[in-house]
């Protein structure tokens, strides 16, 4: 729409032009205005409109609408009159219905950058007096829109270097492309799901193969981050969070489901004091990169990263981490959240699908989602088991662990218990 507007405003002005057959043309139409001059020429075509011309005048816009003289030409004058220092200028009128013109030269002395305008007076054929203005404009430096030449050069290279981002993906996918092409010609020896891609539709297969888009963490797995797949994510793996749980009283309560698959170490103590460990993959490239599939409907949760993608909604799970000492740490990397004395994690939770039906995810390598409405999410090709986390938080003082909203991973407060989906194939 836009360029359609665009397309049909350039007809309009170039028919303002061809109607009057007064042109305003500079040479070139951009300087430097230290060192650069310019030819301005007006010039008539006594066959459109102005049939006999007897003068024309060009000025310069020195305020808003305040125009200056540069140069003026009266029919039967022996030469253009400048009235500018530096200006020169020359002129010829021609005969009835045919050319004239007012040609000046403006050097950097004399301002040659500038909005310019040409007024050309004389008769139309019938013998009525006419008046025809013209505009036109002369830039500083080397572009039309005004802009520096080091602004585009920033611009230019900033596109550059984007551009050379996106030809290192395309190379890192074409080779990932042709590892799963000999992979499901060889029927899946190379770890990528060959046979699972026969005969599946094209928007399923790169479900299967790409990331959905968007900012957002996943739990890490004791296998590191979910495949790269043919996605644009590339996993930042720095992030965790160091809970730190009740450590006052002898009693551990911090608990594990069996063979639980959390990446390494997930415990650790320091004395008396106990710590629970979680580690994110976080998504964060910028969104040119980020681009996949959406988020198929389903019942799950992910970790929230400036904003939840569409489909989802926020909420959150508040931690009551131990009172005495706040021995708890992270970095960088990690889910939107507080992490404070105490622990706050966003998550973002869907339920527009059921959890029976299987959605489509990369499937290359292992990965957590969180449990959502009682049941773990199945995903096409892959097992799943739910799994869970118990964190023993502060047992004295009125413990305040807490939900906010009802869009968070399954569990219960006091102490905090998670559940997990553990996806592998
Ligand atoms: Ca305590
Ligand atoms: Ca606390
Ligand atoms: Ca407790």
């Amino acid at each position: 729409m836009i360029f359609l507007l665009a397309i049909q405003a350039l007809g309009f002005l170039g028919s303002v032009h061809a109607q009057s057959g007064v042109t305003l043309t500079p040479t070139p139409n951009y300087v430097d205005p230290a060192t650069g001059s310019v030819s301005l020429r007006c010039a008539v075509d006594g066959a459109v409109k102005l049939y006999n011309t007897n003068g024309l005048l060009i000025e310069k816009e020195i305020d808003t609408d305040v125009w200056q003289s540069y140069a003026r030409y009266i029919k039967g004058s022996a030469s253009a009159s400048a009235y500018q220092v530096g200006v020169t200028a020359t002129a010829q009128i021609g005969a009835a219905g045919g050319k004239s013109y007012l040609q000046l030269t403006i050097p950097s002395s004399a301002g040659p950058v500038g909005r310019f305008r040409c007024t050309a007076t004389g008769t139309t054929s019938a013998g009525a007096a006419a008046t025809q203005v013209v505009n036109s404009e002369v830039f500083a430096n080397q572009y039309q829109d005004g802009c520096t030449c080091c602004d585009k050069m920033a611009a230019l290279e900033a596109k550059i270097l984007s551009f050379e981002i996106i030809a290192s993906k395309v190379t890192t996918l074409e080779s990932r492309l042709s590892a799963v092409e000999s992979s499901v010609s060889s029927g899946g020896g190379s770890g990528l799901p060959g046979d699972a891609l026969k005969g599946m539709d094209g928007d399923l297969v790169l479900r299967s193969l790409v990331w959905p888009e968007g900012y957002y963490g996943l739990l890490m797995p004791e296998t590191g981050c979910p495949s790269q797949g043919f996605s644009f994510v590339d996993w930042r793996s720095d992030g965790y969070r160091q809970f730190h749980t009740e450590s006052t009283s002898t009693v551990n309560l911090d608990k594990f489901s069996p063979d639980i698959h959390l990446k390494q170490p997930y415990q650790n103590t320091n004395g008396a004091q106990r710590f629970i460990f979680l580690y994110f993959c976080m998504n964060i490239e910028g969104p040119v990169l980020a681009e996949g599939p959406t988020w198929p409907s389903g019942s799950y949760c992910i970790n929230k990263w400036a904003g939840c993608p569409e489909g989802f909604h926020e909420g959150s799970i508040f931690w009551d981490e131990e009172n005495t000492w706040h021995d708890n740490k992270y970095s960088d990397l990690v889910p939107n959240g507080a992490y404070g004395g105490d622990t706050r994690i966003d998550y973002c939770c869907r339920r527009d699908g059921k959890p029976e039906v299987p959605v489509y995810l990369p499937t290359a390598k292992p990965f957590y989602l969180y449990r959502f409405d009682g049941k773990c999410q199945q995903v096409a090709g892959m097992n799943v088991t739910n799994e869970f986390i118990v964190f023993d938080t502060e047992n004295t003082g009125g413990n305040i662990d807490k939900y906010t909203g009802e869009y968070h991973p399954d569990g219960r407060l006091n102490d905090v218990r998670v559940e997990l989906c553990y996806y592998s194939r």
